[in-house]
């Protein structure tokens, strides 16, 4: 299947997305229409395995949200199960270095390209259409981005930027806030300075920038300054705010 993610970025398409952090289908599914461009399956902190991972892909392609998952690790094996699984847009926590980056890019990718283990079983990346035609197009669509989130990766941003098959890079402002020494604070003065100029050196790499601010106006100004794909909100919270406010409403009245 084509990867309208991975041309979206490329376009330079603002994309706005929200955290599926709940693992769970049902939620995949009542967020998918709701407008947003993107939705990111959290396989990093959020309770997920491969098989509730496969469930939300699953609850979301009738829809046309695109559907991006993040993984817990850079492990070579899960990804070739999430390839499997039909994921072709990843994203990559704790991305520090461009042999990172490179070990990543082939990880996603089959031989003589990469690495990918060549599975004819688990074949809903084909959906069931039988493998031969998925792999003549495999690698072109899938979709790397990695994370940016340490004062390491930012050390090594410049480099990981030259890495070819890096789509995207997505700064994540809480683990760089702890890692600058700031826990709990991404929305300190030298965080937001420190990812307004990543934003500045991604963009001008003709990379895609992304970045999480569940502060609206944090994000508006993220996006004022070049990133094109933000995430929001986290369906957690949404559901969590909604619920108290409710609650309180009527405790009230
Ligand atoms: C972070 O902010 O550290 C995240 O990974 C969320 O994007």
């Amino acid at each position: 299947p084509l990867n309208t993610f991975k041309r979206a970025l490329a376009a330079g398409e603002t994309q706005i997305g929200l955290f599926l952090g709940l693992a769970n289908a049902y939620t995949a599914e009542i967020v998918a229409g709701t407008g947003f461009d993107w939705l990111l399956i959290d396989g990093e902190h959020g309770p997920n395995d491969l098989r509730s991972i496969i469930e939300q892909l699953q609850a979301l392609a009738p829809y046309p949200v695109k559907p991006v998952v993040r993984t817990v690790d850079h492990d070579v094996a899960r990804i070739k199960q999430l390839l499997d699984g039909g994921a072709q847009t990843l994203m990559v926590p704790m991305v520090e270095t461009a042999a990172d980056a490179e070990k990543l890019v082939r990880a996603m990718r089959y031989p003589p390209h990469g690495i990918r283990g060549v599975g004819t079983a688990m074949a809903r990346a084909a959906r069931w259409n039988g493998v031969e035609g998925y792999f003549a197009k495999a690698d072109q669509e899938m979709c790397l981005i990695v994370q940016i989130e340490s004062t390491a990766g930012l050390a090594g941003l410049d480099d990981i930027l030259k890495v070819e098959g890096v789509d995207a890079v997505f700064i994540g402002p809480s683990d760089l806030a702890a890692s600058m020494g700031h826990l709990g604070n991404p929305g300190h003065a030298e965080v937001k300075a420190a990812v307004n100029a990543a934003i500045g050196k991604i963009s001008a790499a003709g990379k895609a920038a992304g970045v999480f601010s569940a502060d609206p106006a944090a994000a508006e100004a993220y996006r004022e300054i070049g990133a094109s794909f933000l995430l929001v909100g986290v369906d957690a919270l949404l559901l969590r705010n909604s619920a108290v406010a409710l609650a309180d409403k009527f405790k009230k009245a």
